[in-house]
């Protein structure tokens, strides 16, 4: 299955390693991706934690990558993200910019959301592509803590 990632797990993220470690299952980078619809993608929590908002015709075409992935890896990511707790996930059509067999097409492609959000949260900047180190000074804080609150922080 493929999986979109449009934050902390991205290449020079700061949870990329977590896609990379071959303890936690397969993972392959397959392209560049962009979401087909417009989503927010705000920062927020005390942890400047990136949030792809559902909420569908809002906000922006996300950028992000596209890498194909087994069901060890897709239940580690779970793990991270806090699914169910913390983030949903669902399949989300993606403009893969370009494969490994140097074509572009639209593929399905697991993302992680957040859904039942404070409002408050869609007034925060939109982004269309993250970085942690980006201008915006929220540098993503690394926790052990239980996020599962975190959205109503
Ligand atoms: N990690 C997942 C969801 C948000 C985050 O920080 C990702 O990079 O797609």
């Amino acid at each position: 299955m493929f999986v979109f990632v449009y934050g902390t797990l991205k290449f020079g993220e700061p949870n990329h390693h977590w896609l990379t470690d071959p303890a936690h299952g397969f993972a392959k980078f397959v392209g560049e991706g962009t979401t087909k619809q417009l989503y927010p993608l705000v920062i927020a929590s005390k942890y400047n934690i990136p949030f792809l908002l559902d909420s569908p015709r809002t906000g922006k075409h996300i950028r992000g990558e596209v890498y194909e992935i087994d069901d060890k890896m897709l239940a580690n990511l779970d793990i991270l993200e806090e699914y169910p707790k913390l983030y949903t996930r669902r399949e989300e059509e993606i403009d893969l910019h370009c494969d490994n067999e140097g074509t572009s097409r639209v593929v399905q492609a697991v993302a992680y959301f957040l859904s039942n959000f404070q409002p408050t949260l869609l007034e925060r900047p939109h982004l269309d592509c993250y970085q942690s180190e980006g201008t915006h000074n929220l540098p993503y804080i690394a926790s052990e803590d239980d996020l599962a609150d975190a959205k109503d922080i």
